[in-house]
């Protein structure tokens, strides 16, 4: 099969707007990789970055998370070269130099104390062949184009990264169902050192136009989509990005890994608090999270009880949630309120009877070695179950069918609660973050806050349509045009837009 540009009406099924742009880029992508490899390619995979509406750093604690996919995306040309190599190239070949592989071996080797483009390329491919059980595959020419900002927490790892595992999977013939191939993108972007959940995978594989996902990741990874109601005035979200940029190369082990390790401790010693579940140090277990701590306290207190909540209703199910979340938050208070200066190592071991070198292993902190003196458990717990809390409300109001005013500003009021919370108790906001969200809700929008792993990167702000022009000329003036007055038209276009809820991954044949 020979690849042909999609369609213009293919094309605006996916990005909706800016078609032809879209289309004389796929054009230029094929006539590049004619170029560099001397034919067309047989395929382009696509996936795209993600936004998360709501739901921050709780998905490595298994609590659900609530982001869309978006119209910019990465795309790999590919062709089956018939040989045992593996040659990758980028379109922006300045910044991002070609690079060849070995289809059996060097493209298994990470080494993530480097920053280099292809690591996750190379998550992706030997995520996919670990998971498989492989050692060996098909040699490719590969051509990418990434319009994903990097480090602007839109994902444009995962986006590589799912990318990757298409084009991987179908050189190799190989088809796996849509959640089992997201927890694989989950859990290789892992190889690159950063300590990642699995939302922007699953965002970025199972999207649907005009839905954001509910994502649960525990008892077993499942995205229900959640169509945002066609209300008058319509409903959009703005993206603006601070120009920050929050590398996980660097944020990793100062910044997001400690929130991850943090998180796991907390979780260890509110179970030990809560009399349940002594948890073995070791490598082969995997750490206890706060959903799991929720779960086994609720098992143990219904059996207790002789009750059972655990029904299957839609209605009751967020119910449960919302009581359950409540009395965590209240066993989070008995069991670190009076500590809010935080712990020490040494403090954390001795409250679980082990040695500090025994309580890294628990974490699987080896992996992922942290830099911390002080760990806040109290915040980063409060700020967890307050989280879930707000994403399990934030569907109910999508789903409650209401369109009235009051119903936004119940929406942008979670929205705005959770940019407190993530700036006062996890602690992962920054200046300029907190600046955008306030020009932004001056200007009209009902909520604004950080998305993705925050310490830079992108803001979203949930905005009346009819208000998408004012709040942009309001960043534009107040934010852009002060810090950054070099930037182009284009540029500025980049840094600030309007999206809706795109489709997941695909292929172009
Ligand atoms: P970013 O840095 O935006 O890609 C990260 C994690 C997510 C999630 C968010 C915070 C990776 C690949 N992704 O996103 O799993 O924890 O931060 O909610 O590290
Ligand atoms: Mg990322």
């Amino acid at each position: 099969m020979v690849y042909t540009v999609p369609t213009a009406t293919e094309l605006s099924s996916i990005y909706s707007l800016n078609v032809d742009a879209q289309s004389q880029r796929y054009a230029r992508l094929a006539s590049a990789f004619d170029c560099i490899y001397g034919s067309k390619p047989d395929f382009v995979a696509r996936a795209p970055g993600r936004v998360n509406i709501i739901g921050e750093h709780i998905d490595y604690c298994g609590l659900p998370v609530f982001p869309m996919a978006i119209a910019p995306d990465t795309l790999i040309a590919v062709r089956a070269n018939g040989t045992d190599r593996i040659h990758l190239a980028n379109v922006n070949s300045q910044k991002y130099p070609a690079r060849e592989f070995n289809s059996a071996g060097d493209v298994f080797e990470i080494d993530s104390t480097v920053h280099e483009w292809s690591n996750y390329f190379k998550c992706g491919y030997r995520g996919l062949f670990e998971h498989l059980g492989r050692k060996k595959g098909m040699g490719f020419d590969a051509l990418l184009d990434g319009a994903v900002p990097a480090g602007g927490g839109l994902s444009s790892s995962a986006a590589f990264v799912c990318a990757t595992q298409l084009a991987v999977q179908r050189v190799n013939a190989i088809d796996l169902p849509q959640t089992e191939l997201a927890s694989v993108a989950a859990s290789a972007e892992r190889y690159v050192g950063v300590n990642s959940g699995g939302m922007d995978q699953t965002a970025s594989i199972m999207g649907r136009q005009g839905s954001a996902l509910f994502i649960e990741f525990d008892p077993v990874l499942k995205a229900t989509a959640v169509k945002l109601p066609k209300s008058d005035p319509v409903l959009a979200f703005v993206i603006a990005n601070t120009l920050v940029v929050s590398d996980k190369y660097v944020t990793g082990p100062v910044c997001y890994n400690i929130r991850v390790v943090e998180t796991r401790i907390g979780a260890l010693i509110l179970a030990k608090n809560l009399g349940i579940g002594d948890r073995p140090a070791c490598r082969d277990v995997d750490p206890l999270t706060f959903k799991t701590v929720m779960d086994e306290f609720f098992s143990v207190k219904d059996r207790g009880d002789g009750n059972s909540d655990n029904d299957n209703s839609e209605a009751e199910g967020v119910e449960t949630w919302i009581k359950r979340l409540n009395t965590m938050l209240k066993e989070v208070q008995r069991a670190f309120g009076t500590r809010p200066e935080g712990y020490t190592r040494e403090e954390m071991a001795a409250a679980l009877d082990m040695t500090p070198a025994e309580l890294s292993t628990a974490v699987h902190e080896d992996q992922f070695p942290v830099r911390a003196d002080r760990f806040k458990l109290l915040q980063r717990a409060q700020h967890a179950f307050s989280e879930a809390l707000r994403v399990v409300r934030f569907r109910q109001i999508c789903e409650s069918g209401d369109t009235s005013t009051d119903y936004f500003q119940a929406l942008g009021e979670l929205m705005n609660q959770s940019q407190d919370s993530c700036r006062d108790l996890f602690e992962c906001s920054c200046a300029e973050l907190d600046e955008l969200c306030q020009i932004a809700r001056r200007a009209g929008a009902y909520g604004s806050r950080l998305t993705g792993a925050g310490w830079g990167g992108c803001t979203v702000h949930l905005v009346p349509a009819s208000n998408v022009d004012d709040v942009k000329d309001a960043l534009k003036q107040e934010y852009y045009s002060k810090r950054f007055p070099e930037l182009s038209a284009e540029e500025l276009e980049c840094a600030v837009f309007a999206t809706v809820p795109g489709c997941g991954a695909c292929y172009y044949v």
